[in-house]
């Protein structure tokens, strides 16, 4: 009977069932005829769709002041967004779609509007601390609060104090927000808050985030220290909720301390740390040491991008970078396939487009070396002449484990062997970031920045397979490339500034050793790699080298 052969489940009909919710964007024009003027515009907003929106608001005009638009209308639509994102219906590119209607929606009505007192909601100035290079939290900050009516004076990175204090007074700023991904940056904050009391400046309400703080740290430790208000933002719509508060002068709520009690990363690594204290670790000498490849440093510059793309962690670019969350109630093979339906093609398209404005370049090498305590000794070619010294920490307690120990000891009848990487996608790639910003495409900028970094990660992925090819250590690798994102091969990369080699300076000991002015990288002041997407490691071959925390 023609009834039993009846398809009654359309597997796409399924797939799109459950996506229901997560993003509804229907831009054609029926779906916007049967609304009201004013539902027309939200529609806009909520949906982040940009066709015909000139048409409805020349129709909102008929019956509304340009700012009333804004402010009644626009600004509930972002308002709605705003609640989709925190109940987790909406995903963060959308947020930005949405955010890039709202810019051009106001760009539209601006002309029409006199500076009208009570135009903006309040007014915060913006920036990233100083020796800080990180630009992307901070902007994604100024992105939700200027689209939901804040001004926002956005000074850029590495700014010091006096230039934010000046700043602020200069544009009538009433919030001071600052933003730093460094745990120097979370002392740098501390200081900067003593010396807005030094100053009595702190009737200024002071609004901190970046990775490197903790709610525990902001609430607890800097509010002890500030005469002002400080608050701890972990992201852009806490920024903007605590905006809304301060506005409002309402008390701030304070959010789950939970963190309370979890230590926080501002503890300058006690220096006993990187004594030798006459105690190693278990680990034993590694049975046979690599033949050096050379001795010395290289460049390579010519690479095929499409063969470094085959190395980007996609979980870290689609998840990490691109923020996509898994919505709730979805189950993890409907999340995978909601990533392939909306962050595949971007990645696909990205790979196309940016394939000339990412330009790999590496500088690598292997050098003679043996450790002494703490401390790793690289020697001349002679391997009897120290050529400069690295000293690590060695972990307090557990199985007391140091980045030294993975190397033969000083005066062992072999020579160990270090290698060291350093690779950029270039900076061409950062350009091309803040054109976009500039120009209002937020949902690319966020695309195009995490491809940035991930692309940089993939390149260290592709050269540390590469060196242990060189080393004769690559017959342990597996044989996919996810196996390598799970360090399921033979021996680690360290970067300094991470757990195991804390200390940032020791990045111009590795600018001695490989010269990558060579290939346009260099150390600023505050020994950060410029460009922005670049990162350098130490290569140990060491079996028994697996990454961990120093406490
Ligand atoms: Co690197 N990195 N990295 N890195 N990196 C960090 C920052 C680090 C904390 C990792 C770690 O140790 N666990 C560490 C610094 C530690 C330290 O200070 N010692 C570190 C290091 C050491 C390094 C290198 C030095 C490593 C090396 O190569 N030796 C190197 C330096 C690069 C350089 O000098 N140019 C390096 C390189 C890189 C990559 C290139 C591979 C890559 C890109 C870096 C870049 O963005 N330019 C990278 C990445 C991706 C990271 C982590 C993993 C992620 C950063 C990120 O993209 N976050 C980072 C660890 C981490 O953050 N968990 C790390 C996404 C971004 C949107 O978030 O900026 O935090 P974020 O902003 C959020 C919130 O924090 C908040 O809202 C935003 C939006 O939700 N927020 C605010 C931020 N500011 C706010 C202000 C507010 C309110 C909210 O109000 C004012």
């Amino acid at each position: 009977m023609a009834d039993e052969k009846r398809v009654t489940y359309d597997p796409l009909i399924e797939l799109m069932k459950r996506f229901e919710g997560v993003r509804a964007t229907n831009d054609s024009e029926d779906a916007f005829a049967a609304l009201s003027v004013e539902d027309k515009l939200k529609k806009h907003i909520i949906d982040g769709v940009k066709k015909n929106l000139d048409r409805h608001i020349q129709d909102a005009l008929k019956t509304y002041e340009p700012l009333t638009i804004i402010n009644e209308i626009l600004l509930d639509g972002m308002k709605t967004v705003g609640e989709l994102f925190g109940a987790g219906k909406m995903q963060l590119p959308f947020v930005l779609q949405s955010a890039e209607v709202m810019k051009a929606a106001v760009a539209q009505l601006e002309p029409l509007m006199e500076k009208v007192e009570g135009a903006e909601k309040g007014s915060i100035l913006l920036a990233t601390v100083a020796g800080d290079v990180h630009d992307i939290g901070k902007n994604l900050v100024d992105i939700i609060l200027s689209n939901n009516g804040y001004r926002v004076v956005n000074i850029g990175i590495k700014q010091p104090i006096n230039n934010i204090l000046d700043q602020c007074a200069a544009n009538q700023c009433q919030v001071i927000g600052m933003s730093g991904l460094l745990v120097k940056s979370t002392v740098i904050m501390k200081d900067n808050l003593l010396e807005m009391n030094e100053r009595g400046l702190a009737e200024i309400p002071v609004i901190l985030g970046g990775a490197a703080l903790t709610r525990g740290y902001v609430e607890e430790d800097l509010r002890d220290i500030y005469r002002g208000q400080v608050h701890y933002a972990q992201d852009a719509f806490e920024g903007l909720r605590l905006m809304e508060q301060i506005g409002s002068g309402e008390s701030v709520e304070i959010a789950d301390r939970g963190e309370r009690t979890r230590s926080h990363r501002t503890d300058e690594l006690d220096p006993d740390l990187y004594e030798y204290q006459g105690v190693k670790s278990d680990i034993e000498a590694a049975e046979s040491i690599p033949v050096l490849p050379f001795y010395g440093s290289r460049v390579r510059d010519k690479f095929d991008i499409f063969e470094i793309y085959k190395y980007i962690n996609l979980t870290a670019l689609w998840r990490g970078q691109w923020q996509f969350k898994r919505p709730d109630g979805m189950d993890n093979p409907g999340f995978n396939a909601y990533l392939e339906q909306e962050a595949r093609p971007t990645f696909n398209r990205l790979q196309r487009e940016l394939a000339t404005v990412l330009t790999p370049k590496v500088a690598w090498g292997y050098f003679w070396a043996q450790s002494e305590g703490n401390d790793l000794v690289i020697f001349e070619d002679d391997k009897k002449t120290e050529r400069l010294r690295f000293n690590f920490p060695r972990q307090r307690d557990g199985r007391r484990q140091c980045l030294a120990d993975f190397f033969r000891p000083v005066g062992d009848s072999e020579m160990d062997v270090a290698g060291f990487s350093i690779v950029t996608v270039g900076s061409a790639v950062s350009d091309a970031e803040r054109a976009l910003f500039a120009r209002g495409e937020f949902q690319d900028y966020l695309f195009v920045h995490g491809m940035g970094v991930e692309t940089a990660e993939a390149l260290a992925e592709y050269w540390h397979k590469l060196m242990r090819a060189e080393m004769g250590i690559g017959h342990n690798d597996p044989a996919d490339i996810k196996g390598l994102f799970g360090v399921k091969y033979q021996g680690a990369r360290y970067s300094f500034g991470y757990p195991a080699c804390p200390n940032l300076e020791d990045q111009a000991k590795l600018f001695e050793l490989l010269d990558p002015g060579r290939i346009g990288i260099e150390l600023s002041e505050e020994f950060m790699l410029v460009p922005e997407q670049s990162t350098s490691a130490i290569v140990i071959h060491h079996p028994a080298a697996k990454y961990f925390n120093i406490r």
